[in-house]
């Protein structure tokens, strides 16, 4: 099963979005494995946008993600990178579709109001920013894992 990395902003947290972005995830059929609210230290903004180091949004970027708590997650199942980025909806919210979470609940680029990583191997790396391997809980099946279980053995 894929995994990957999402972050609600702190433009989520500050408008109360926490509860409904996590239904988004949880009615979309994935699992969550990683969940927790942290401050984003300026040392983990750098490595998580390291790609970005130079562009002219860059300062701005990792302000705003260091200015007040995100909700950071380890989500997981099919297809988990490319299905989480179709729920998130693209980064520039103007062009997000209605539907997605960018469409629905953001208006600017610089406030996004959520993270999702764009590959398997930007979603590992990202995670091993944010987790410590023992705060994954991955030992446990959700009731529809279980009936597939069964249905497929
Ligand atoms: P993504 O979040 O959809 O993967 P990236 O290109 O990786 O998009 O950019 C990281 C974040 O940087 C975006 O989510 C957005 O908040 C911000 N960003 C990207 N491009 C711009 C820009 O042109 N102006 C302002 N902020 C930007
Ligand atoms: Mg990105």
């Amino acid at each position: 099963m894929e995994r990957t990395f999402i972050a609600i902003k702190p433009d989520g947290v500050q408008r109360g979005l926490i509860g409904k972005i996590i239904t988004r995830i949880e009615e979309k059929g994935f699992k969550i494995t990683g969940l927790k609210m942290l401050q984003v230290s300026d040392e983990q903004a750098a490595a998580h946008y390291a790609e970005h180091v130079g562009k002219g949004f860059y300062k701005d970027l990792v302000k705003f993600i260091t200015s007040s708590p995100i909700v950071a997650m380890v989500v997981e199942g099919e297809n988990a990178v490319t299905s989480m980025r179709q729920l998130m909806g693209k980064t520039n919210p103007a062009a997000a579709e209605i539907g997605t979470i960018r469409g629905d609940f953001s208006q600017e680029m610089s406030y996004n109001t959520i993270h999702g990583s764009d590959s398997p191997e930007s979603a590992e790396r990202e995670i091993a920013i944010y987790f410590k391997p023992e705060e994954i809980c991955e030992n446990w099946h959700t009731m529809f894992e279980l009936l597939k279980a069964k249905l497929e053995s």
